[in-house]
């Protein structure tokens, strides 16, 4: 008889936090459903299709690629094949080429990246240890970088607190959704979801895209904003609220600062004033300012769509402002909300898996909180804040000093040579680095610039907690053994300090989270057993009171998290995007996401179901009048180029688009659009302009070479990743 068990678990992939019910296969370590759990605050028995199919992946089905089993080093340097060899070879070899680097150009010449995906809080907390106490750099960092970071920093700016200030279930009961940039059904339809029910309560829903995303199709007020112009409208919808009468004056009063300079400057962003940049009517403008206003459950909901631009940390700014005018903050169904993309990123962020920040949002260049971290791990600290790691190619392609270079980049659950922007500068970077290790479940991309690679256990092998986009930590559970000669992430990095000469031991997740959490104040209260006994636990929770449950809203009557406690107005002018089109480049060019994959798709392109909704090369979605004067069809393989390389994809027509405008998404790997993306970064924040470039589409005469050439490719691509052809795919 073939033995069962049900546990609940974290579904791995967006950032809503889903609540699984996986049903598990003992017998033959093979999970066989998935399906919602009642006990999911967020999703309250209900999935989406990456939640109910997306862990076919974990078993090595070698569709797109394959798990990798035994560490790899490639002995005879950079373009020698990668070998498989021991644990201990792997570990002491790593140990010594770290220690060597550090000897010769000092720890800074180290990067870490961190994973905001399958590996966890604590495998997260070990990382950024690992980087700071064992290398001796704040060079750490995760893809929160290229992704929410803008969030991160507006919104500490303005009222001192880069998260969600309210909670998912909440949104339901706003009376209006201001939601801009941000396409929760695709990203988070588990928040879609609510979105939705909101509108069936009665709720008004405002929608600013220039694409006709499904928000759009049920919004009372749709905006089809020009892309790359968010500012102009933030900063003319100001305009109106403040000249028309329609601000909180209590609230202003009580708990601002700084509102009469805002206003001052604000004056000038007339609707009429940016009409014809934004594309948008000065009616509308003013309907959709009064509507925001109307209300204190207006909820502000955004997405890369505000923050992947080289303007995003003022336009996150300028959001916040909108809520301090309107005293949309601080009580139930109010607020920002910017819906944090994975998984686990709340969690990475949360650890200090960023260059300036301690875990629980303590900063580095703090003497007094310094001094804590030495003391806990006998160490002293860099008291310099670290690299960002969109930074990373100017550190070795362009800094003259070799000292200051990057000479080793130690990348945990990341895959730059897909998801990074410029991807010809990424592979040339890689290229150039001295040493690179990969510590992944997947051969990704970046494993062919590897020097080292080490296989880790994936979401389902191993325990942990992840952070829900809205701050709620939730256990993830182990329903698996590991495949085979794979270790935990935060094993391998404990084996690696101590061959380094700095000894790391934990015999559970548990006895890392509780260090964890007697060093960040935010997170004392938040024990494994608080969480099991409350279906999580949402930060801050500062007591290990049983009766501290965390905190399901910020800002509770109007304090902020600001140091004064007030909410900071700030005014920002409009810069305009770093690319335009121009004769040779006469389209715009936008990346974004589709529903059935994510990210780098190492999981979902390895699920037999999900794989089958949609495959390489992807698709470019342009508006059927430019597609007609291009003379494409529907399906036929295009060439879009950019100036910094090209790529190859599908044409697709839809209305949803406007004309001049074109948008691919980023989960391709034969049809990459980060061959053509943006590296400019947002000065604040780091953050690349994902949204926003030029390109031109040409057509493809000759389709059957191109057909050819696509299959060409898949095949190369799965030989270079392992896979034996006719090997496990149709098993
Ligand atoms: N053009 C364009 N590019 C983009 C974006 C865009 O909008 N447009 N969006 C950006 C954004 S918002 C983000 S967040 C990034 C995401 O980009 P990435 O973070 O690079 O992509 P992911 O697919 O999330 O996963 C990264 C790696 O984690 C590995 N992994 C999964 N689980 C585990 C685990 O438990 N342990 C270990 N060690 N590894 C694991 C996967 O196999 C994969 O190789 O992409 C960015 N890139
Ligand atoms: N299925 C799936 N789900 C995912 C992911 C995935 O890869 N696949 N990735 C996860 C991650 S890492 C993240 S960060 C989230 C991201 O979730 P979202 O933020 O929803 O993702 P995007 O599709 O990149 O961008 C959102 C919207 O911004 C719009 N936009 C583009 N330019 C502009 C502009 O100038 N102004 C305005 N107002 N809008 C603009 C786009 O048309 C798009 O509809 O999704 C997460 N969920
Ligand atoms: S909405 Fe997000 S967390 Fe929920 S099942 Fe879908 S991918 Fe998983
Ligand atoms: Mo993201």
């Amino acid at each position: 008889m073939t033995a069962y068990k049900k546990v609940n678990t974290i579904c791995p992939y967006c950032g809503t936090g889903c609540v699984i019910e996986c049903t598990v296969d003992t017998e033959h370590n093979r999970i066989i459903e998935a399906k919602g759990s009642p006990d999911g605050v967020n999703n309250e028995g209900r999935l989406c299709l990456k939640g109910l199919y997306g862990w076919d992946y974990l078993n090595d089905p070698q569709i797109l690629t394959r798990r990798i089993q035994q560490p790899m080093i490639r002995k005879g340097g950079k373009t020698s094949p990668l070998q498989e060899v021991s644990w201990d070879e792997a570990i002491r070899y790593t140990a010594d080429r770290l220690n060597a680097i550090i000897k010769e150009f000092g720890p800074d010449s180290i990067m870490g990246a961190g994973s905001a995906r399958g590996p966890g809080n604590e495998a997260g907390y070990i990382t950024q240890k690992f980087m700071r106490a064992c290398v001796g750099t704040n060079n750490v960092d995760h893809c929160a970088r290229i992704c929410h970071g803008a969030s991160v920093t507006g919104l500490l700016g303005v009222i001192g607190e880069g998260a969600m200030s309210l909670s998912v279930p909440e949104i339901e009961d706003a009376e209006v959704i201001f939601n801009i940039g941000y396409n929760a059904a695709v990203s988070h339809p588990l928040v879609a979801r609510r979105i939705v029910r909101a509108k069936k309560k009665g709720c008004k829903i405002i929608c600013v895209d220039p694409r006709k995303t499904e928000t759009a199709r049920i919004a009372d007020i749709f905006l089809a904003i020009k892309g790359g112009t968010n500012m102009l409208l933030l900063n003319a919808m100001a305009n109106v609220i403040i000249s028309e009468g329609l601000t909180d004056t209590d609230f202003i009063r009580q708990h601002t600062k700084d509102f009469q300079v805002y206003a001052d400057e604000i004056a000038a962003y007339t609707p009429e004033s940016v009409a014809a940049e934004t594309h948008l009517q000065p009616a509308d403008i003013r309907k959709a300012a009064r509507l925001f206003a109307s209300s204190k459950h207006t909820v502000t909901l955004w997405g890369m769509g505000i923050t992947q631009f080289s303007q995003g940390v003022e336009c996150v700014a300028a959001c916040a402002n909108l809520s301090l005018l309107t005293g949309n903050f601080g009580h139930y169904a109010t607020g920002v909300g910017p819906v944090r993309g994975q998984n686990n990123v709340q969690g990475t962020c949360d650890m200090g898996l960023l260059p300036n920040t301690y875990p629980g949002y303590q900063e580095v260049t703090d003497a007094r909180v310094r001094n804590k971290f030495e003391k806990a791990w006998h160490v002293s600290l860099s008291p310099n804040p670290g690299l960002p790691l969109t930074q990373v190619p100017e550190k070795v392609l362009r800094e003259p000093d070799p000292k200051k270079r990057i000479h080793a980049y130690y990348i945990v659950g990341e895959d730059p040579a897909q998801s990074d922007p410029n991807l010809p500068e990424i592979r040339e970077t890689l290229s150039k680095i001295d040493f690179v290790v990969v510590q992944d479940i997947f051969r990704n991309k970046t494993c062919e610039y590897a020097d080292v690679v080490l296989p880790a256990t994936a979401w389902g092998e191993h325990e942990g907690v992840y952070t829900s986009c809205d701050r709620r930590f939730q256990r993830v559970h182990k329903l698996l053994e590991p495949q085979r000669g794979c270790k935990k992430d935060w094993e391998i990095q404990c084996l690696v300090a101590a061959a380094m000469g700095y000894p790391m031991h934990y015999d559970n997740t548990e006895q890392i989270w509780n260090e964890m959490i007697a060093l960040a104040p935010k997170f004392a209260g938040a024990t494994y057993e608080k969480m099991e006994m409350n279906k999580g636990i949402q930060w801050p929770c500062y007591s290990t009171d049983p009766a501290d449950k965390g905190t399901p809203y910020l800002h509770k009557g109007g304090t902020f998290a600001t140091a004064d406690g007030k909410g900071h107005f700030q005014f920002f002018p409009y810069t305009p995007v770093q690319e335009k089109e121009d004769p040779q480049y006469p389209l715009s060019f936008c990346t974004v996401r589709e529903v059935g994959h994510y990210s780098v798709r190492t999981m979902t392109g390895n699920c037999r179901l999900l794989r089958t909704l949609a495959d390489e090369p992807g698709y470019i979605a342009m508006n059927p009048a430019d597609c007609e004067s291009l003379h494409l069809k529907r399906g036929e393989l295009v060439r879009v180029i950019s100036r910094r390389g090209s790529t190859i994809t599908r044409c697709l027509p839809t209305e949803r688009v406007s004309s001049g405008a074109t948008y691919m998404t980023y989960q391709w790997w034969i049809g990459a659009c980060n061959e053509l993306t943006n590296d400019k970064l947002d000065p604040k924040s780091h953050t690349p302009e994902y949204k926003y470039c030029a390109c031109r589409v040409e057509k493809i005469e000759n389709q059957h070479s191109a057909e050819q050439f696509i299959q060409d490719q898949y095949k190369n691509i799965r030989t270079r990743m392992g896979i034996r052809e006719g090997g496990r795919t149709h098993e």
